[in-house]
């Protein structure tokens, strides 16, 4: 199919489109702030409302026990709405205030006192590992005797990688509004991914049933993740003051309040041992991932299975075990974003791949293609076959498009030169100076294979509602929400092909629980997926319908057909009993619709809906689709834990500055499959965007906590995700030719998340370049996010002891107040876990 815009692009960039804040506001209607937790782990001692009682404006406050239920979570249910007697993050809501104005809520808020007594926090993976401070139970994914073939490999590396977590930085900060109805009943607005949940959530919060509570998403300004939980708290706090108070309530956080109190991508901890032959071949790995969940389990153990499901990546690991565990710390509980787990898992086997290359003093692009999946070696350590594997042939054509060869020729020619520059300016390595250093260049081509499904079953299940008006056209409604990746414009570029009519006479509807009940999120990429499948599945009956009626209409002469349209009588019934296949002799092309064996004939499809009408014949269609076939045994660790993969390989160059270790994103090549896209601009649109919002995510998005557990880099002055600068100069972005994805809707394949993972490639180009300026045949393992200051550091580590932060002591000690007893060792690993 063609490409399309956006159906929002116009008013998105007139400023027409309307987001949660963007409703006019009612005349009796409240503002909602919440006042959260300064402290990582307190004991609440007194909250005192007094003043805020007396501030104008003030119109209400609840705690946690104004909650019908003091609890919520979508996988356990462990988190308080509102923290009762102890605070376990920053950030955690306390009190609830509604009041008048913005301005006097800013008052109130101000005015509410709570008092604590301080708790030992928890603030690293370390930390947490020490305690055995853990949320959910330990778990393997194993295939082959690991411990025998790690003892008999002839080579062996054992490591780890240290991955941070990332802010979604969605431009529309959490929204929700609640509007008050008869007998109690409220309608949500909420800027949510997950409309079912947030209505579940909200009816939980306010103590009335499921039917009472409309949740309606019109569009997100983004979400990445960040929405897909975690919207719900807040559209129950508007929830609660709607309902108590009788008043429409808003809530709409700032940026600051929004970073401080959502969580963020998952931080992890990965350990490995991985033993390998002579030519790089490996044979065996022994994984360990620990992930920080933050103080409440969220998606974390979800998250965790999917990062244990891509440790493989794109390669056959004969004997492999990975075992994976979340740990529960004093952050803000750390939830989807854009990957899930899947970055995780990757960026550790890609850095297996560049050390075990440094190792043997090949190309690392050489041991990736002699171990990718292939045939004969396509099996994954969970048991599932890859069908349709395109890798090899992702690895062969990218290595051509991109001149890989050439290139790296050029590369170590020229690093070669710019490293003896290095080296005569200043002998002892690279000093702080006014003058301008060599820039070092890195290359790295990494492959993604991205499992497309809830790796939970019962999420992988949709429904949508197809109605045809009398004019010919559509609205279709589903549990797909639209947050700018386009869904909508999928949908009904499917809808409009069933039915051979333009796509812009297919109005997709605002998700609204009382169309699509029991909805999953929009989330694991496969909104279109899903919904497009559900959508297309009504659409086919309508037009099965509508095939019938056609037969009658194009067999009758056309003076008396007019007649019959303007209802002047119908002789006969139009049967629909097998309209499914009648359809099939019929074309639905150009807005017409003909006969195959009288191709002459037509009618148009606004006629015929009316001839279907005037017939009572109906023209709304509901649908449910699930996937097929999905058999992983979560006890086991094994079985076809997805439907299918999405696969893609990038080759991106990078620069860096040796005096200030900042990088540039010289060119990315990107080849990605996604078997016949709906549509391809919307597509290659997510491919560039994911892939820059993953090179923040391995380059400049620092998230940095005080010692005490705050957020501190909490807007965009203090956090750094990537600007139009930061993108590649040169990006090339490409799909390989695929109908082979003949399981899924149209033959596409989710895009949403996937090319976020190539952005790896970034992060093991930087290390390529450092491995270069350092001239020796080991690959650094700096942190993800490779800062300008990480890259230094590993350019020169003896550079910087004279500049070793010493105010970072003075903080560690104003954590450590006099009544919390913290031992030496955990201080400094907590100070270690800062840098
Ligand atoms: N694209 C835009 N513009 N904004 C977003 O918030 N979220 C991503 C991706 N692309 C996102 C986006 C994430 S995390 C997912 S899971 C998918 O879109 C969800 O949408 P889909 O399943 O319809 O692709
Ligand atoms: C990918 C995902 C999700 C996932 C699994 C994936 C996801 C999600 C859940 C999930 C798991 C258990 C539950 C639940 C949701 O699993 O987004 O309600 O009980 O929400 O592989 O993106
Ligand atoms: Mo996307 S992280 O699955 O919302």
């Amino acid at each position: 199919m063609k490409s399309l815009q956006h159906d929002s692009a116009v008013t998105h960039v007139a400023g027409e489109s309307e987001y949660i804040d963007d409703r006019p506001a009612l005349a009796n209607e409240l503002q909602v702030g919440v006042v959260f937790s300064e402290k990582a782990h307190a004991k609440i001692k007194k909250i005192d409302l007094s003043l805020a009682e007396k501030t104008p404006g003030f119109a209400g406050a609840f705690l946690a026990k104004d909650f019908a239920h003091a609890h919520w979570g979508t996988i356990f249910q462990d988190q308080p709405f509102l923290a009762a007697d102890t605070v376990r993050f920053v950030g955690e809501g306390v009190v609830v205030v509604a009041a008048e104005t913005l301005e006097s809520l800013r008052a109130c808020l101000r005015a509410v006192r709570i008092t604590y007594s301080e708790l030992p926090p928890i603030l690293s993976i370390e930390e947490a590992r020490a305690a055995k401070s853990f949320i959910g139970f330990e778990r393997t994914i194993a295939r082959g005797d690991v411990t025998s073939a790690l003892a008999a490999a002839p080579h062996r590396l054992e490591g780890s990688v240290a991955i941070q977590g990332q802010d979604h930085f969605y431009l529309e900060s959490q929204a929700s509004i609640v509007y008050p109805k008869e007998q109690g009943a409220v309608e949500v607005h909420s800027s949510s991914q997950h409309p079912t949940e947030t209505q579940h959530v909200v009816a939980h919060a306010i103590g009335i049933p499921y039917k009472d509570v409309v949740c309606i998403v019109k569009r997100m300004g983004g979400g990445f993740g960040g929405k897909e939980s975690q919207a719900a708290w807040f559209a129950a706090y508007a929830g609660i003051v709607a309902h108590r108070l009788k008043r429409p309530a808003r809530i709409a956080l700032t940026k600051d309040d929004d970073m401080i109190m959502t969580g963020k991508r998952n931080p992890f901890e990965n350990f490995y041992n991985v033993g390998f032959d002579d030519e790089g071949k490996i044979l065996a790995l022994d994984a360990q991932l620990f992930s920080d969940g933050g103080a409440y389990a969220d998606l974390s153990t979800s998250i965790m299975e999917r990062a244990m499901l891509h440790s493989d990546n794109a390669y056959f690991i004969p004997n492999m075990r990975v075992v994976g565990q979340v740990c529960r710390t004093n952050y803000h509980p750390h939830t989807a974003f854009r990957g899930f787990g899947g970055p995780k898992g990757v960026a550790m086997i890609e850095q297996i791949i560049e050390e075990i290359a440094a190792t043997l003093g090949k190309d690392a692009l050489e041991i990736r293609k002699l171990n990718v999946y292939r045939p004969g070696f396509d099996t994954t350590h969970y048991g599932q076959k890859i069908e349709n594997n395109m890798l090899p042939k992702l690895f062969a054509e990218l290595e051509r498009k991109c001149n890989y060869v050439a290139r790296r020729k050029e590369i170590t020619k020229a690093n070669a030169a710019a490293r003896a520059a290095v080296k005569s300016a200043h002998p002892s390595g690279v000093k702080n100076s006014a003058e301008r250093f060599p820039k070092i260049r890195g290359l790295s081509l990494t492959p993604v294979k991205f499992g497309i499904s809830f790796t939970t079953r019962f999420l992988n299940q949709a429904n949508a509602l197809v109605i045809v008006h009398r004019d010919g056209t559509l609205q279709v409604s589903t549990g797909a929400t639209e947050m700018g990746q386009g869904v909508n414009t999928r949908i009904a570029m499917i809808v409009a092909d069933e039915l051979g009519i333009d796509p812009r006479k297919v109005q997709v509807m605002a998700t609204s629980t009382e169309k699509n009940a029991n909805t999953s999120p929009t989330a694991a990429s496969s909104g279109t997926d899903l919904n497009g499948m559900a959508a297309l599945m009504a659409a086919k009956k309508i037009k099965g319908r509508l095939a019938e009626v056609a037969r009658h209409v194009l067999s009758i002469p056309e003076a008396r057909w007019a007649t019959r349209t303007a209802g002047l009588g119908t002789e006969e019934e139009v049967e629909v009993t097998h309209a499914e296949e009648a359809a099939r002799d019929f074309i639905f092309q150009d807005g017409m619709i003909s006969h195959v064996g009288k191709p002459d004939a037509k009618v148009d499809f606004k006629s015929l809906v009316v001839e279907a009408y005037l017939n009572r014949v109906s023209l709304s269609e509901y649908a449910f689709y699930r996937i097929p076939n999905l058999h992983f045994n979560k006890l086991t660790g094994k079985g076809d834990a997805f439907m299918y993969f999405t696969q893609g390989a990038a080759a991106t160059e990078v620069s860096i500055d040796t005096t200030t270790g900042e990088t540039k994103v010289l060119r990315t090549d990107i080849l990605m499959d996604l078997g016949r896209p709906v549509n391809e601009a919307l597509d290659i649109g997510q491919v560039q965007g994911a892939y820059v919002q993953g090179l923040g995510w391995v380059t400049t998005e620092n998230l940095f906590y005080s010692p005490g557990g705050k957020l501190l880099s909490h807007s965009p002055s203090t956090y750094k995700i990537p600007g139009i600068q930061d993108t590649p100069r040169e990006f090339n972005v490409e799909l390989i030719e695929n109908f082979g994805n003949t399981i899924n809707v149209r033959g596409t394949k989710a895009v949403g998340e996937p090319p976020l993972l190539l952005a790896i490639s970034a992060w093991t180009a930087i290390g390529d370049a450092v491995r270069s300026a350092r001239g020796e045949n080991v690959f650094p393992r700096i942190k993800i996010p490779a800062t300008s200051e990480r890259i230094l550091r590993a350019i020169a580590p003896g550079a910087f002891t004279a500049y070793e932060a010493k105010p970072a002591a003075s903080l560690i000690r104003e954590r450590t107040k006099p009544t919390q007893k913290s031992s030496a060792k955990t201080r400094n690993a907590s100070k270690k876990a800062k840098k």
